[in-house]
C-alpha cells in the first residue's frame, strides 16, 4: 500500500521484512564506539561552589577548588582558564568531559572586562574548529573543544544583578548556551529563594538575555512543554555536596550543619536534581547540537563572509563585523585566510593530555536513592 507524504513521494510498506529499520541500532553502535564529548564551563565569583557542583553533577571528583581559600592568598590579576579532561563511563557509554574552570572571575577590585578571557576562550575554540574543518585533508573526526554549556553562578544574596553579571551574561549568552543558577541556595529560606528567583527572572527579561533553552519551530509539543517548565525553573536554586550524610538512618548526598541537614537530591529542598536531569538526561544532546548548529554556525558564517569580502577587496576592512574584528583571530586579513587554508595554527589554550578515567556506574542508583 502506498501513501503520499508531504514531499510528494509515495511511502511504500515493503511486503516482506527488509531490515533497514536496524539503521538506528547501527548508528547507535557506531556512536557508542566513538564516545561523546561534552565541554562545560563554570563561571562565577570564587567560593560560590562551582567546583563542588561539577563534582556533584557527575558524581565524580572532576575538579578541585582552585579559587582562593583564605583572604591572605594573593588575588589573580585576571580571570584564569583551567581546563581538565576526564573520561566517564556508564553502561557502555563513554562521555569525555572537559571542565573549564575560571578562577579569578569577579575577584578583582576593578572587574571591568574580567569576562574577556572567557569570551576569547569560547571564540578561540570555534576558530580552531573552523580551521580544522577547512584543511584540505581533514581528520575523520574533529576533536571538539567548543563550549557546550556555561553554568553561570549567581550569589545567594537576594539582590538585583550587579553590573559585572549584566555585562558578562550579555556577552556569554551571545556566543554559548548559558544556564544561570543560584549558588548555595541552602543559605536562603524557601520564601527568600522564590522571591529572589522572581527578581532574577524579571532582570533577565529586562536585559533581554538569550538564555538556553531556546524556542524553536522544530520542537514537538511535549518538548516545547518541557522547555517551558525548565524556563520557569531557571535560575535553578541549587546546592552541591561531595559527601554523603546520614538522614533518618539513610545515607544521602547532602550538607550537614549544627542547625540541620539538607538532602540535595530531595526536590522539596533544592533544585539540584532538576538541573542535573536537564543537563544530562534531557538536554545533553541538544546542548551539543545547539552549539554546533547555532553558536558555531553564526561564528563560522560571519568569519567566512568577512574573509571572503576581505580577500576580494582588501580596502573593505571597515565592513568586517565587529564580533569578527574583536574575535580571537582579530581582523581577518588575507594572511588569516592563508592560515585557515594552511591548517590549524597553535591553539591559544592547551587541553591537558592526561586523562583521568572515572567510572560513574553508580550515578543512576545514587539518583534513585
Ligand atoms: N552552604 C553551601 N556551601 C557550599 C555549597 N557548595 C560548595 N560549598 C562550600 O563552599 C566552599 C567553596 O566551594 P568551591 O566549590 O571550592 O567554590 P568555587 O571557588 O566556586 O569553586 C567549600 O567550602 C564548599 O564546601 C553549597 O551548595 N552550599
Ligand atoms: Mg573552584
Amino acid at each position: 500500500m502506498a501513501e503520499e507524504n508531504y514531499s510528494g513521494t509515495h511511502t511504500i510498506q515493503p511486503q516482506k521484512y527488509v531490515g533497514f529499520d536496524t539503521i538506528t541500532t547501527q548508528i547507535e553502535n557506531r556512536l557508542i564506539k566513538r564516545g561523546f564529548q561534552f565541554n562545560i564551563m563554570v563561571v562565577g565569583r570564587s567560593g560560590l561552589g562551582k567546583s563542588t557542583l561539577v563534582n556533584t553533577l557527575f558524581s565524580s571528583k572532576l575538579t578541585t577548588s582552585q579559587g582562593r581559600k583564605s583572604p591572605t592568598e594573593p588575588i589573580e590579576k585576571t580571570t584564569e582558564i583551567k581546563v581538565s579532561s576526564h573520561s566517564l563511563s556508564e553502561n557502555n557509554v563513554r562521555l569525555n568531559i572537559n571542565v573549564i574552570d575560571t578562577p579569578g572571575f569577579g575577584d578583582q577590585i576593578n572587574n571591568e572586562k574580567c569576562w574577556d578571557p572567557l569570551v576569547k576562550y569560547v571564540k578561540e575554540q570555534h576558530s580552531q574548529y573552523l580551521r580544522k574543518e577547512l584543511t584540505a585533508q581533514r581528520e575523520k573526526f574533529l576533536a571538539d573543544t567548543r563550549v557546550h554549556c556555561i553554568l553561570y553562578f549567581l550569589p545567594p544574596n537576594g539582590q538585583k544583578l550587579k553590573q559585572l553579571d549584566i555585562q558578562a551574561l550579555r556577552k556569554l549568552c551571545e556566543i554559548s548556551n548559558v544556564v544561570p543558577v543560584i549558588a548555595k541556595s541552602d543559605s536562603l529560606t524557601l520564601e527568600e529563594r522564590s522571591e529572589y528567583k522572581k527578581l532574577l527572572q524579571s532582570e533577565f527579561l529586562k536585559y533581554k538575555f538569550n538564555i538556553y533553552p531556546y524556542d524553536s519551530e522544530d520542537l514537538y509539543d511535549e518538548e516545547r512543554q518541557l522547555n517551558e517548565d525548565i524556563k520557569s525553573l531557571i535560575p535553578f536554586a541549587i546546592a552541591g555536596s561531595e559527601t554523603e550524610i546520614e538522614i533518618n538512618g539513610e545515607m544521602v548526598r547532602g550538607r550537614k550543619t549544627k542547625w540541620g541537614a539538607i538532602n540535595i537530591e530531595d526536590v522539596s529542598q533544592c533544585e539540584f536534581v532538576f538541573l542535573r536531569d536537564f543537563l544530562t538526561r534531557t538536554h545533553l544532546q541538544d546542548l551539543i547540537e545547539t552549539t554546533a548548529l547555532t553558536h558555531y554556525e553564526a561564528f563560522r558564517s560571519k568569519q567566512l563572509i568577512a574573509l571572503k569580502e576581505n580577500a576580494s577587496n582588501p580596502n573593505r576592512q571597515s565592513q568586517i563585523p565587529k564580533e569578527v574584528q574583536n574575535g580571537p583571530t582579530s581582523q581577518p586579513s588575507n594572511q588569516d585566510f592563508r592560515n585557515v587554508s594552511n591548517g590549524p595554527t597553535a591553539p591559544m589554550y592547551q587541553v591537558p593530555t592526561s586523562n583521568t578515567s572515572t567510572s560513574v556506574a553508580g550515578v543512576a542508583t545514587a539518583a534513585a536513592r
